[in-house]
């Protein structure tokens, strides 16, 4: 079976040290477009308006930032719509991904996903 259906590969890492080591305070948090802003053809969107990039993206487009473990909307910051994501999608069990809550990629969505949000949510700085 190739990675088409399961994501199994290193992926993509920081080598920032604020997301090594085994802090998973900040990490990289991967998710589209289509799903983030729930776009699909040629609309799009434009991302990160609260940091200030003001990218607008396409229903193609993978977003990728250095945040927060736990920030499933990619906006900077773990706040209330990042745990309303993880609690719409967890009682589904069909549902991955980082936007969806899984946070440490293992593929399913659980309580160590939940960890990281709950030990994250205090100890966030300023939003990224
Ligand atoms: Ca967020
Ligand atoms: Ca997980």
């Amino acid at each position: 079976m190739g990675n088409s259906v399961y994501w199994d590969r290193p992926g993509i890492i920081t080598s920032m040290s604020a997301a090594t080591g085994g802090n998973s305070l900040n990490t990289i948090g991967i998710a589209s477009a289509a799903d983030l802003f729930g776009i699909s053809g040629s609309q799009t969107a434009v991302w990160g308006q609260g940091a200030g990039l003001n990218v607008t993206v396409d229903a193609g487009d993978i977003l990728i930032k250095y945040t927060y473990g736990g920030d499933a909307t990619l906006d900077g910051v773990v706040k209330g719509d990042d745990y309303a994501q993880i609690d719409s999608a967890y009682p589904q069990t069909v549902l991955f991904g980082w936007l969806n809550g899984d946070f440490n990629y293992d593929g399913v969505i659980n309580g160590g996903d939940y960890s990281i949000m709950d030990s994250n949510f205090p100890q966030q700085g300023p939003d990224l």
